[in-house]
């Protein structure tokens, strides 16, 4: 169990029971409800994919999850569990990273994923609409097509849902060029605690009538509401995509390197990010994209992704070449080589290795996740400053911690610290908080910088948030939820 805290501070909740399944059951066919409650009696292993989390770090007890198929469905549920108090844990692809798709004791699960069809797109404007419940990758692949792609991309995209990515606003590998959700979300459609729908699912690009309500659920962790439907605003595919992985002799090129990059490639770098040589190696260990040529990365310390997005070939390949020559040619090379992929199968290749950190990290053991935000020059200095921290408590060895390592979207200055352990233990849990939540702070950075609260952070919040800033937010809370019933116990303690 991580944690119990909110139990003590939050309104007290109703458990399910059988009575309410099986008004549940005149809300939806059986088949969209699991519950190991009589009469359904469903086997407790069916419920476990939505018990515990994808890192297996969070485990909930829930004895039933639903899964609704419209938004009427959705709101009927809601009102229902208004009305007795019972908690909801709005789920999607469950691929989050901070304990906030789980339940903490016993809550109901409510699963969006048979809310999965696109409602709209015009390609014209490249406004897409859909269910909260469509599949990030599923998305691309209906845009496709309409040579569109959606303004956002990460390592789990074949998990998780626009709307668990509207809730998290998740970042990931395309925010440095598309911006934030905050940006290319253009409506939402939420189904509010009381069970009210909230249709907000407008398609302007412009709508200056007053308070921008959405805003609130973006990023809101299923605590004020449940998104059912979203609309984006998809960008045009470019007509040319290129990468390339840049092996550095030493972190500090790596700020040097990401001005010169922007400096040559401007209107076409579309991402610039940053791994260490000790992530690099587990990834090759778990097999994540293919090694790199152990000579073309002979002494590097780290490395960086360039990818390139544009409108013309000869045009892009021109100034990436232009970019690789000088770095190569320059007195005091930032660079020991540049691996250039030549075929789509290499771009994918280069990227697999990327996407594919988060994944081999958790192969390797069990891992401690710190999403966070600090200036540039900061990174190396908090690796190696956990690193050390962990060192001096005795706790860097197998049995304890196998590695501290670092990478992540140096463009946008988010750093993620992840301390590779064999096991959870509340030792390592010790050596590291409050340590590194006040190593960023002492930076003004923030503790989240992508992921979310979740149930991880509730007690750290104010590592990056005033009084003002947490009271205000318990205040939009109680507004929203006056009796606690959505995921309780997440972002706010
Ligand atoms: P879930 O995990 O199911 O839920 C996440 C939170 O949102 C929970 O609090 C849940 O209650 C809430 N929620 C989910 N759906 C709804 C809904 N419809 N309405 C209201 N609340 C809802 N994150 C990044 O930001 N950038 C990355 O690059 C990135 N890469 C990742 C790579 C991997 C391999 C993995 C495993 C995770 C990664 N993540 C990344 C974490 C990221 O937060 C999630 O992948 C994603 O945004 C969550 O979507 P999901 O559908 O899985 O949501
Ligand atoms: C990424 O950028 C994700 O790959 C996951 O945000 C980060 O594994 C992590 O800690
Ligand atoms: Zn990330």
């Amino acid at each position: 169990r991580q944690t119990r805290r909110w139990a003590h501070t939050q309104p007290k909740l109703q458990s399910v029971t059988a009575d309410d399944v099986a008004h549940f059951s005149k809300i939806l066919p059986a088949t969209s409800i699991l519950s190991t409650l009589p009469p359904l009696s469903t086997a407790a292993s069916e419920l476990s994919p939505f018990n515990n989390d994808w890192m297996n770090k969070y485990h909930g007890n829930s004895t039933t999850v639903l899964r609704p198929r419209t938004t009427q469905e959705v709101s009927e549920i809601v009102k229902h569990c208004n009305e007795r108090g019972i908690g909801i844990v709005p789920q999607g692809g469950n691929t989050g990273l901070v304990g906030g798709s789980v339940p903490i004791q016993d809550e109901l699960v409510l699963s969006l994923g048979n809310m999965n069809k696109v409602r709209s797109f015009d390609p014209v404007s490249g406004i897409l609409v859909a269910d909260a419940g469509c599949i990030l990758e599923s998305l691309s692949e209906y845009l496709a097509p309409h040579r569109h792609i959606v303004p956002l991309d990460l390592g789990a995209k074949g998990s998780c849902q626009i709307g668990g990515n509207v809730s998290t606003n998740a970042g990931g590998l395309r925010l440095l060029r598309y911006g934030s959700l905050h940006g290319s979300v253009l409506g939402l459609e939420v189904v509010l605690p009381d069970g009210t729908i909230l249709d907000q699912l407008t398609t302007l690009r412009k709508d200056n009538t007053g308070y921008d309500l959405k805003q609130l659920f973006i990023g809101a962790e299923g605590t004020l509401g449940i998104v059912t439907g979203v609309s984006i605003l998809a960008a045009p595919a470019p007509q040319s995509t290129n990468n390339v992985v840049l092996a550095l002799p030493k972190f500090d090129n790596v700020l040097p390197l990401f001005v010169e990059a922007k400096k040559q490639l401007s209107e076409i770098l579309s991402a610039f990010e940053f791994f260490d040589r000790e992530v690099y190696e587990l990834a090759v260990k778990h097999g994540q994209g293919r090694a790199l040529n152990e000579e073309d990365i002979e002494g590097a310390e780290c490395f960086v992704l360039v990818e390139t997005s544009g409108g013309k070939r000869e045009h892009d390949e021109e100034k990436l070449n232009g970019l690789l020559e000088s770095l190569m040619e320059s007195e005091t090379p930032l660079i020991n080589t540049g691996v250039l992929s030549q075929s789509p199968s290499q771009f994918a290749s280069l990227w697999a290795i990327r996407e594919g950190l988060t994944e081999a990290v958790s192969k390797e053991g069990k891992a401690y996740k710190y999403d966070i935000s600090v200036p540039l020059a900061k990174f190396k200095e908090v690796v190696d400053a956990t690193r050390e921290r962990l060192r001096s408590k005795g706790l860097l060895h197998a049995d304890a911690v196998k590695h501290v390592v670092g990478y992540g979207h140096v463009g946008d200055g988010n750093l993620h610290l992840n301390v590779v352990a064999a096991n959870y233990t509340p030792e390592i849990e010790a050596a590291l908080e409050p340590f590194v939540y006040e190593l960023v702070a002492s930076y003004r950075g923030s503790i989240s910088a992508e992921h979310g609260i979740g149930a991880m952070k509730t007690h750290a919040l104010h590592y990056s948030k005033g009084d003002v800033s947490i009271e205000w937010m318990r205040r939009i809370k109680t507004l929203f939820d006056p009796r606690g019933i959505m995921n309780p116990g997440k972002v706010l303690e």
